[in-house]
């Protein structure tokens, strides 16, 4: 069979600085990591929930355990052979797209490596390198954001994201243009932070010159944004919302979404997300690709899929030093013309060092067959 022996691992990362969304404050990562071995190679997926249920319902102890629990042993029980069987196997599990795309990227490392494939291929990518974007959290003042804001464009980024929420809106966006100059391309991410109410303070945005706003409003409701994208002229992007190919076309049917952030992990895994960029292309409705804080398994593996042809607008697919000191992989650079390079190695094209891991556990388990 493909699978021979299975582990789950939950390794905790410090964070270079605290990153701050609506959402919160981070100052570390947590990352549960699978583990796949097989035909003399090792497979990995990393899982996307957070620490706290605060992007999603999902979590880090709370993924390690479904995986355990549920998800491992319906793999096992069907005895897949390729990644297009995970989500068959594990349809009858409710939810958890996080934990399942993490299974379904370690399947999809093992199988490209056993076959000597990379990702990119697999998926069919059309691009060696890709323009990197930059999502810059809440910063405590108006200075320390156009400082940090300057260093990222030093080391070449080529978009700038900025967290928004209320009372952090206006006034960065506009000392960031004024600073910058309007031909920066320029974004905001809200993460729901906005309720419809808001939408003539949202207007106040339009004259920036915006590429998109990101998920200004709650999670559950396509309709409210279809609403607020008539009131605003800067263009609505989907990030929360957007769980599936079905939320993918309600979004663009109902005129929610003109442009969609897609994250495997959102939408449970990278063959369910190459199917929501198939479907956007295919109505005009352009895509970029979003990140989860990913260690180098999950942040190579998003550029290898952001480098298919719908991927228009750069994508939050920064360097591994962007967030942390130490990766558990040989690091995800930047060039100086802020791209970043599509791996060409088989599979994923980079594992987790022996050593880190070690350094950076803090549980493992392996299934028992
Ligand atoms: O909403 O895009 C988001 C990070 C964690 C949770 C949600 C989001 C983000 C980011 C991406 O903004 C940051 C990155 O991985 O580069
Ligand atoms: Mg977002």
């Amino acid at each position: 069979g493909l699978i021979e022996t299975i582990e789950v691992r939950t390794v905790r990362l410090p964070l270079r600085s605290p990153f701050r969304t609506s959402n919160g404050v981070s100052t570390e990562r947590e990352i549960v990591l699978v583990r796949l071995a097989g035909g003399g190679v090792e497979g990995w997926g990393e899982c996307v929930a957070e620490q706290e249920p605060t992007y999603s319902p999902e979590y880090s102890r709370g993924a390690a355990d479904v995986l355990r629990s549920f998800l491992l042993p319906r793999l096992v029980a069907a005895d897949v052979q390729s990644a297009a069987d995970v989500a068959p196997a594990l349809y009858g599990i409710v939810g958890h797209p996080m934990a399942k795309a993490a299974l379904e990227l370690a399947v999809l490392d093992l199988e490209l490596r056993q076959r000597e494939i990379s990702l990119a291929r697999y998926f069919g990518a059309a691009r060696t390198r890709i323009p990197a974007g930059v999502s810059v959290g809440i910063q405590p003042s108006v200075p320390a954001l156009l400082d940090v804001v300057s260093g990222f464009l030093d080391e070449g980024y080529q978009r700038i994201k900025l967290k928004i929420q209320p009372g952090w809106d206006v006034e960065p966006v506009r000392a960031v243009r004024q600073r910058f100059g309007t031909e920066l391309p320029l974004q905001v991410d809200a993460n729901s932070a906005y309720d419809l109410a808001d939408a003539a303070h949202l207007r106040r945005l339009d004259e920036f010159g915006l590429l998109l706003i990101e998920q200004p409003l709650h999670h559950d409701d396509l309709f409210q944004h279809a609403r607020l994208a008539e009131l605003i002229t800067t263009p609505v992007c989907l990030d929360e919302s957007i769980v599936s190919a079905r939320a993918a076309a309600a979004a663009i049917s109902l005129g929610a979404a003109r442009i969609i952030n897609i994250k495997p992990g959102r939408v449970g895994g990278y063959l369910e997300a190459r199917r929501i960029h198939d479907l956007a292309q295919a109505h005009g409705v352009a895509v970029w690709c979003g990140g989860m804080l990913e260690s180098g398994i999950g942040r190579r593996a998003n550029i290898a899929l952001a480098a298919l042809p719908g991927f228009t607008l750069p994508g939050d697919t920064s360097a591994s030093n962007r967030f942390y000191d130490t990766d558990l992989t040989a690091p995800v650079t930047l060039e100086s013309d802020g791209h970043v390079l599509v791996p060409t190695g088989p599979g994923i094209g980079a594992a987790p060092d022996p050593e880190l891991l070690a350094k950076f556990t803090e549980d493992s388990w392996s299934y028992e067959r």
